[in-house]
């Protein structure tokens, strides 16, 4: 039988018609976590998901599905999804290849006239990146159980704006309940981020793992004074301080090389004039692993160094860990499903480990989950030069076509408990 093939002309037209809401001068996008532009962005969503006849849901973290009916709708769902929210100079590819090779698998079922055993829906999930809001992949964390809906809605932007409060001035405060129904497996489809697919040749990463992290954020407090008449020995500087701080988040990550990352992404420096000594700094950490272990000891190196630090610079420091969660190992059989079907379609694959997280990160504690990854160009993202060829979009789509059509034609196990589901 001739595999059931997406159309990856339609879904490349699609991604290029997304890209144009918040579309960035250098050939990116930055359609922050509800702002104008990311309700734009889903009411298009949820537009083209109308028209190829889904029904649309909405829970009140934001959380999108759009639902294809099935022969028994009794039974849980298949899923699929990722992001739209962006960087600030983000790509047109991150979060949004998966939402739309979602809305792409669908639209093929319909161009097929396939009618699934269960339902298949395509999701969008709120403030993925953790830019607007910290921290990240937070509302599939809601729908995980990992975070409380109270945190979820209270999580606040610099201007203090929370989420909560924005889903409704955007018109995405649903009233669904997040989570707690079950779903019979979910597939993110995704650009890899990182350089190793495309230098090696490869169509398609059979991601197995995702490495941990851990987010701090720190407040270095000195004094403010005047940068003429201070002498240097007395200065409480918190900006020198800050400088040592970043220089040992490198050598943390250097020294748990080569699989470690660290990462200073953020800092604030106040009052940032230039000429007074800064009396208080903050700044961000992001710590990544695939070894939990090896997470456990850098954040031990973490606060000792920032410690010491201080000390020796007359500062207060005030270090919080603000987000973590442990290496995610992917349900066996359905990423075996994803190597399968990419094999079957000829393509050149091979395992690999996200350093990105991703909202299958969360969803993989609920349900059976794998992720589909395609190369991008110099393995660059989370930049508005982010880029990917069409034939490598076409494929991540075939291979998410293949895994979703098998898991949605999966009969429940018989004597399995009733997995029927209250229709509501
Ligand atoms: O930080 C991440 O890995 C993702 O882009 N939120
Ligand atoms: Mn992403
Ligand atoms: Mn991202």
């Amino acid at each position: 039988m001739a595999e059931l093939m997406i159309n990856g002309d339609r879904l490349w037209a699609s991604l290029m018609e997304m890209a144009k809401i918040g579309a960035t001068p250098k050939g990116g996008v930055c359609r922050l976590a509800l702002t104008d532009l990311d309700r734009d962005g889903r009411d298009l969503f949820v537009k083209w998901c109308k028209e190829a006849g889904c029904t649309i849901k909405i829970d009140q973290m934001g959380n999108i599905f759009a639902r294809r009916p099935g022969r028994n709708n009794n039974l849980a769902p298949v899923g699929t999804g990722s992001h739209l929210d962006s960087q600030p100079t983000g790509g047109r590819f991150d979060g949004v290849y998966g939402v739309l090779a979602g809305l792409e698998v669908i639209r093929s079922l319909n161009d097929h006239g396939i009618e699934t055993e269960r339902p298949v829906e395509a999701s969008v999930w709120t403030n993925e990146e953790g830019s607007r809001f910290a921290p990240a992949m937070v509302a599939s964390g809601v729908y995980a159980g990992v975070f409380t809906l109270d945190y979820g809605l209270s999580r606040a932007d610099a201007d203090g704006k929370t989420m909560g409060e924005e889903l409704k001035r955007i018109g995405y405060a649903g009233t669904e309940p997040v989570g707690g129904r079950p779903v019979h497996a979910f597939f993110e489809t995704h650009i890899e981020q990182g350089p190793i697919l495309e230098a090696e040749g490869q169509t398609i990463g059979v991601v197995t793992d995702a490495q941990g992290q851990r987010w701090y954020e720190l407040v270095l407090t000195g004094q403010d004074s005047h940068a003429g008449p201070t002498p240097m020995p007395v200065r409480k500087d918190a900006l020198l301080g800050a400088a040592k701080v970043i220089q040992l988040v490198n050598q943390i990550g250097l020294a748990h090389a080569p699989l470690a990352v660290s990462t200073v992404g953020m800092l604030n420096v106040f009052p940032n004039s230039r000429n007074v000594i800064p009396g208080k700094v903050f700044l961000t950490v992001d710590f990544r692993c695939p070894d939990n272990d090896e997470l456990t000891k850098m954040d031990a190196e973490l606060k000792a160094g920032v410690a010491k630090i201080a000390a020796e610079s007359r500062l207060e420091h005030d270090l919080k860990q603000i987000f973590q969660y442990d290496c995610v190992h992917f349900d066996e059989s359905c990423v075996a499903m994803v190597r399968e079907g990419a094999q079957r379609l000829g393509y050149v694959t091979r395992n690999i480990v996200s350093g990105a997280g991703h909202d299958a990160c969360y969803m993989s504690q609920v349900t059976p989950t794998a992720m589909i990854f395609v190369p991008c160009i110099g393995g660059i993202s989370h930049n508005e030069i982010e880029d990917a060829k069409p034939e490598w979009i076409s494929a991540g789509g075939n291979v998410l076509f293949q895994a979703m059509l098998a898991k949605a034609n999966e009969l429940p196990v018989t004597g399995k408990s009733a997995e029927s589901v209250a229709v509501a």
